[in-house]
């Protein structure tokens, strides 16, 4: 609020009060008109718009918020100004520990509404109740990068959903990879550490490829299964809304008749699953490190919401060990040619939180937010986790209270004898902070089994104390290879390419030979690719190619390893990116433009993709009006095209300026190497031409070229047709200059 604003509001702050004592010209409370300040705080907002009187945290309405308090004009500032201390403070202590992992997040909320009850399996309401609404908070993350890092690097992202059910916060703590690096919570912190910066340098951030990571994985066999994923493009998503979710361990649902069935949880997207391609995502680190907050935001923003669908795979408690392995295993996942996933429900995301910190920051999710009717299994993955999330919370955000905040409020009503503690905000009433009690009535009751109460699955456990793995846990490589045969010829291109980066990264070359070795467990196709970038000698004297070459590519696609542990499954559909359902929703286009460049193909254009869903901006030379409605909010120095799904270019005499600039020939040209959609029109063939070697494709393939202005209405639906998919094997890519 500037000072008029403030003498409007405070007749008694004059101008000439800025230079003088805030303290000395301060109205006192009676001044104020009762009705800004009541006396007595019947109502007290936690919420506020930010339009009320400047005050205080206590209230105490502030005259002058631009100058201290001074001992004369020149003088030195006295200790008195209790104003400037109060915001200085506040100010020292803004921030809390970031989380010590999944730091970096975005989140947003929404509802869940179930298809058709689960009562066969559950007594949860949340999985019982079609009618109801259960309002979410959902929690999107990367693991390893601090608080700014970079929303693309590569790595596995969280998936944590809140369910607020009426009977108690349902968390669902997942990641969008079905395994995991570890078998034993106890490996954790070595895991993380080993991830992390490197603790002499602090280097590099939000990265693996360096030679800890690696050291570490290259003794830990457990990891390779999870290694597989994280070396794949499901690693760097294309958006929140196109990745799957998953609860990743074996849970329990328990019925009315206290039967227990083991179950695993899925978040299907309705979008989809997709990816970048590695390239981008580091250019996006740089051009806009916010790109999937940003996308989720605006795309909530525009109406077009993010939804998924529960999945769940059940298995009959008889059933438990009749598979090759383990379902107590976090490194193993249950085919689903084996165990078809149910789609049980749907989530919808549609509203943006109001306050960074409040919500997203503060919102604390912990494994052991279950309800009735769901519980654990003995994954001893899971079980540490269930120590490891309340303990977290304190240290983060400082009190046993955190409950209490807005966020991690439940909606069910809590009433117990829990008392004080830092930040309390629930004023309990009486004297009965005890059971059993006679006085004031009574202390809260407790509720039994039958009328709602939880009841743990009562599991014959018994068994030698020891500290051993299960041999049952012992199959390191059969599943990694089960999602490498999963993997279409493009998707094995890219984990070729990607353990090539990560491991040319390691300094260390006995870390990357020992990485090669386990690689060849999994398929020598693959470790032989790799140890050609390492410059590290064949290892069975197949000629091994190159995943550049188009022969080095085909052997690759056509590399298969005999599995283990999944059961009898040989390849799983479910595994690859390839053939899920996509289109233009979700997507965005950059048409770029320049004066005198045909504005009604525009129009047309951006009508046709609003109508799918898909957004679109202007890209030019510098930012401004088109003509008096198009804006260009994109200019070739600030944005890139790994920022698009696709890109389109206009006829008209602009689109002949354009052909004369490299800017817009390297957008088209890595547009074409990335396998997204091309649309040009009229003079814009021209640029094409120019941008793309001899050879390329020029009308197949997901590019649409065309000179002939009047078939304008064609072009635009092949194009808004092939936004949305990827074209990877276009011809004369080696030779693209981009
Ligand atoms: Fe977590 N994990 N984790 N984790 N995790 C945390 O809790 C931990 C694991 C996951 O958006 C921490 O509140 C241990 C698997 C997500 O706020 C911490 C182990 C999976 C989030 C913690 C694991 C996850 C966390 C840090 C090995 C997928 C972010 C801050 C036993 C199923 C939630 C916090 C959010 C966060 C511990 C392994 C998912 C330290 C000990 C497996 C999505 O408590």
């Amino acid at each position: 609020m500037n000072q008029q604003q403030n003498d409007a509001k405070y007749p008694v702050a004059t101008e000439a009060d800025s230079h003088r004592s805030a303290l000395a010209d301060a109205p006192s409370a009676h001044e104020i008109p009762a009705k800004s300040f009541p006396t007595i705080p019947v109502d007290k907002p936690l919420t506020t718009d930010n339009r009320s009187p400047l005050t205080t945290n206590v209230g105490q309405p502030i005259a002058d918020d631009q100058n201290s308090l001074r001992a004369g004009e020149r003088g030195p500032t006295l200790l008195e100004d209790f104003l400037l201390r109060e915001k200085i403070q506040h100010f020292d202590h803004e921030r809390i520990p970031e989380r010590i992992v999944h730091a970096r997040g975005a989140a947003a909320h929404g509802h869940f509404q179930l298809y058709k009850s689960l009562e066969e399996f559950t007594t949860a309401k949340v999985l019982t109740d079609t009618a109801t609404q259960t309002p979410v908070f959902v929690r999107f993350s990367t693991v390893a990068g601090s608080r700014g890092s970079a929303d693309t690097s590569r790595d596995v992202r969280g998936f944590a959903v809140k369910m607020y059910t009426p009977e108690g916060n349902w968390d669902i703590v997942g990641n969008n990879i079905p395994v995991f690096f570890i078998q034993d919570a106890i490996k954790f912190p070595d895991l993380i550490h080993a991830a992390k910066p490197e603790p002499d340098r602090e280097i590099p951030q939000a990265a693996t490829a360096h030679d800890t990571f690696w050291d570490f994985i290259s003794l830990t066999p457990e990891s390779m299964h999870m290694i597989m994923w994280i070396m794949s493009d499901r690693s760097i998503p294309r958006s929140f809304g196109m990745m799957e979710g998953f609860g990743v361990h074996t849970f329990r649902l328990i019925n009315a008749q206290g039967k227990s069935t083991f179950v695993k949880f899925h978040w299907k997207p309705i979008l989809g699953v997709h990816s970048l391609v590695w390239d981008e995502a580091q250019q996006i680190a740089g051009k806009d490190p916010d790109f999937h907050r940003r996308d989720m935001s605006d795309s909530i923003k525009e109406g077009n919401f993010l939804e998924w669908e529960l999945g769940i795979q059940t298995l009959a408690e008889e059933d438990e060990q009749k598979y090759d392995f383990d379902i107590l295993d976090a490194t193993k996942l249950w085919p689903e040619e084996l165990l078809p996933v149910r789609r049980v429900g749907k989530m919808t995301l549609n509203r943006n939180p109001d306050n960074y910190f409040a919500e997203t920051e503060q919102v604390a999710f912990n494994t052991t937010n279950v309800v009735p009717g769901i519980s654990f299994s003995n994954d001893p993955l899971l079980q540490g986790r269930n120590f490891s999330y309340l303990d977290t919370q304190l240290s983060r955000l400082g009190s046993p209270n955190f409950t209490e905040l807005p966020i991690n409020r439940p909606i069910a009503s809590v009433s117990n004898n829990q008392r004080d503690a830092q930040m309390r905000y629930t004023i309990d009433k009486g004297r009965v902070s005890y059971a059993p009690a006679s006085l004031d009535g009574h202390s809260p009751d407790e509720v039994t089994p039958s009328q709602g109460g939880y009841k743990t699955y009562p599991e014959i456990v018994s068994g030698p104390k020891v500290r051993v793995r299960s041999r049952t846990f012992d199959d390191h490589y059969g599943q990694a290879k089960l999602f490498w045969n999963s993997m279409s010829g493009p998707e094995k291109e890219h984990i070729v390419k990607a353990l090539q980066f990560e491991l040319s990264k390691v300094e260390t070359r006995s870390v990357r030979q020992r990485m090669i070795k386990h690689l060849q467990q999994i398929n020598s196709m693959l470790a032989d690719q790799v140890a050609a970038a390492l410059g590290e000698p064949e290892t069975d004297g197949m000629a091994r190619g190159s995943a550049d070459s188009v022969e080095g590519a085909q052997k690759l696609a056509n590399a298969m390893s005999e599995t283990t542990a999944s059961g009898g499954v040989q390849t799983s559909k479910a595994l690859s990116m390839d053939g899920q359902p996509g289109g233009p929703k979700g997507r965005k286009v950059a048409i770029l433009v320049a004066d005198k460049i045909d504005v009604d193909q525009i129009i047309a254009l951006k009508k046709a993709l609003k109508k799918v869903g898909a957004l679109s901006e202007l890209v030019g030379s510098s930012l401004g009006m088109l003509n008096e409605s198009l804006e260009i909010t994109k200019t070739f120095a600030n944005t890139s095209p790994a920022l698009f799904d696709a890109v389109f270019v206009p006829g008209g005499a602009g689109a002949s300026t354009l052909t004369s600039k490299g800017d817009a020939c390297v957008f088209l040209a890595q547009t074409y190497k990335h396998g997204k959609a091309i649309g040009v029109l009229g003079e814009a063939v021209e640029l094409l031409t120019k941008a793309l070697p001899e050879g390329a494709a020029f009308n197949e393939m997901g590019v649409v070229s065309e000179q002939n202005d009047n078939r304008q209405d064609q072009v635009i639906d092949q194009f808004v047709a092939s936004v949305g998919s990827r074209n990877w094997k276009r011809p004369a890519l080696e030779m693209v200059a981009a």
